[in-house]
């Protein structure tokens, strides 16, 4: 008799048809000889052994650089189940559609058959996926990114408990790319790229897309958050979870250096992506990183912006469509002040400055969680960590103050779904559009975000302690154009303070955004900012937030009757407060 797992990669085989099925068990012999593979067809460039050693270039093909957002879809029975801000398949159409792109597809190549845990081996909040893929840079990659091989297998045993994901890079003709999510009967199909978020398929789309549906059936979350302990002097460590859109630095907030070390205060890193959230038998949200490793932008990151991340880089890394210098080592834009001679671009040519970027701006490295400095002595706790707070924030040049708590769970479900960011340079598009991304789970709710914040908001009052929810904008502008807050390890100063609210020592004042520091409850000590500057960065400017409100009520009217009733409410008190027609006793 075939166990379910069994009869599924049979059933794959069949229809991919590969001349080799290859179960992988994680070890190192088994990553040897793909490493050894992938050198000989040129899938990998070996690094400097005396510098990167065990560290490893992938050049991604042009055409298949991001995840495709337009490819990507939910496929449920009812098209309102997955929403307005999703694409949406009916699942039968999908696998009409896709299958006969399956079949074949792995003709002549071994099909990899990658059993992998999400969350630390042994915590009763993991779960087991399996992927196929005919890709050995997603194998090396899973097996960083998650607990991979024997050790899921054996916590599967014969049970069909298990997400399975099927992932062929097929032709990687992006006409022929399809991202599929099948939440209903939990499973996923990726064909047609072989990159990130699209071909890993235990990121995205299981602990994200999939994972927020059994989240919801299940009464827990998972979000798209970093989660982060802030160490105070006495030793105590407050846990936190942050939501930001891409380009907002969430990577660099998890691995923070405190600017406050030398007066106790310490961050640790759980994770920098996802967080798995349940709600523990004394009442308290506990938290676990689903992921083992980080799967990060590289251009931006460097010795001031991430200083544990750069030193992690040195070993055992996986670097994708960044740029070579001459002695083989990797380079991006922002690594360093100026493009070394003799690099080579990530496209494998000679570079020519003052062209394209030198490595692609959504070039990654791939490198294990616990190769961080910064990485906390419980971030394999199988219990999770406990979380005190929510931190929402976007990239805002005006409109958001620099932080503000809100008033209650119900207000900061608001704030989480009205987040907004201005887009970057980094993406195609615009430059400086305001786009509303929720939680920053637009891309990522796998099904209607209007029932994701009914969840929400029902999620609050079964906890013994709600966390306290903020909103923090480390991008304001000045009249200047300038940013009004230097950021990155400054950061801390804002944690801190969250941190002083949390234990009600902290002083706010109450405006009709929510609790704003009074401007001496922020530790800025050794930190050369002017009071007209702080008073800039808290400033709550009626007219911008008249207009912010009107744009949120252009949101809401995209979910029609589905947006539960408390939002709608809670929009229309923040009305009420702006224009003043409420007696101010927020
Ligand atoms: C990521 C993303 O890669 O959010 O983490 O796009
Ligand atoms: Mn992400």
């Amino acid at each position: 008799m075939s166990t379910p797992l069994e009869s599924w990669v049979e059933e794959s085989a069949r229809l991919t048809k590969p001349s080799k099925i290859s179960w992988c068990d994680g070890s190192q012999a088994e990553i040897e000889r793909l490493t050894d593979e992938m050198l000989r067809d040129k899938t990998f460039v070996g690094l400097n052994r005396k510098t990167y050693p065990n560290c490893y270039l992938h050049r991604s093909n042009p055409n298949d650089v991001a995840r495709t957002e337009g490819l990507t879809f939910i496929c449920t029975h009812k098209k309102e189940d997955a929403g307005p801000t999703n694409n949406w398949m009916a699942p039968a159409d999908a696998k009409e559609k896709v299958r006969p792109l399956f079949d074949g597809c792995m003709k002549g190549r071994t099909m990899y058959v990658v059993p992998y845990i999400m969350g630390p081996a042994n915590s009763p909040y993991s779960k087991v996926g399996v992927e196929i893929t005919d890709s050995a840079y997603v194998v090396a990659n899973m097996r960083i990114m998650s607990r991979m091989g024997k050790v899921a297998l054996d916590r599967l045993g014969s049970s069909s408990d298990f997400v399975p994901g099927l992932h062929s890079v097929a032709d990687l003709n992006p006409e022929r790319r399809f991202i599929l999510h099948f939440p209903e009967e939990k499973l996923i199909w990726s064909i047609g790229s072989g990159y990130g978020g699209n071909a890993l398929l235990g990121k995205k789309c299981f602990a994200l897309r999939i994972a927020s549906w059994m989240a919801r059936e299940q009464s827990w979350m998972a979000e798209h958050m970093l989660i982060l302990g802030l160490e105070d002097p006495s030793g105590k460590v407050t846990y936190m979870a942050a939501a930001f859109p891409s380009a907002c630095g969430k990577t660099n907030l998890a691995m923070m250096v405190s600017a406050l070390e030398s007066q106790g205060y310490r961050v640790w890193t759980i994770g920098d992506d996802i967080a798995w959230m349940h709600i523990a038998e004394d009442g308290t949200l506990r938290a676990i990183n689903p992921e083992a490793g980080f799967f990060g932008v590289a251009p931006g990151t460097n010795v001031k912006t991430n200083p544990n991340v750069m030193s992690a880089l040195h070993h055992d890394t996986i670097f994708t469509n960044v740029a070579l210098t001459d002695s083989q080592e990797p380079w991006w834009e922002g690594m360093d002040s100026a493009a070394p001679a003799g690099l080579t671009d990530w496209h494998g040519n000679s570079y020519t400055s003052g062209k394209a970027p030198a490595a692609h701006p959504n070039s990654r490295y791939t490198v294990r969680a616990s190769q961080s400095a910064s990485i906390s002595s419980r971030w394999e706790d199988p219990a999770g960590v406990p979380i005190s707070a929510f931190i929402f924030g976007g990239r805002r040049a005006r409109v958001a103050p620099l932080v503000y708590e809100s008033y209650d769970w119900q207000h900061g479900v608001f704030v989480g779904s009205t987040m907004a960011s201005e887009t970057t340079a980094a993406a195609t598009g615009a430059v400086g559009v305001t786009r509303r991304d929720p939680m920053a789970m637009l891309p990522f709710c796998g099904y209607n975000m209007a029932d994701y914040f009914g969840h929400w908001l029902s999620m609050g009052p079964k906890l013994k302690k709600a966390p306290k929810i903020f909103h923090v904008n480390w991008f304001r502008r000045g009249a200047d154009g300038k940013f009004l807050w230097p950021g990155y390890g400054e950061n801390v100063r804002v944690l801190k303070w969250m941190l002083d609210r949390i234990e009600g020592r902290a002083g706010a004042n109450e405006t009709a955004v929510g609790f704003v520091p009074k401007p001496n409850s922020l530790t800025l000590d050794g930190l050369s900012i002017s009071r007209e500057t702080i008073d800039e960065l808290l400033r709550v400017d009626a007219g911008d937030w008249a207009d912010e409100d009107q744009a949120v009520g252009k949101f809401f009217e995209k979910f029609g009757s589905r947006l539960p009733a408390a939002l709608g409410e809670q929009h229309k008190a923040l009305g009420e407060r702006l224009s003043g027609s409420s007696v101010a006793t927020r």
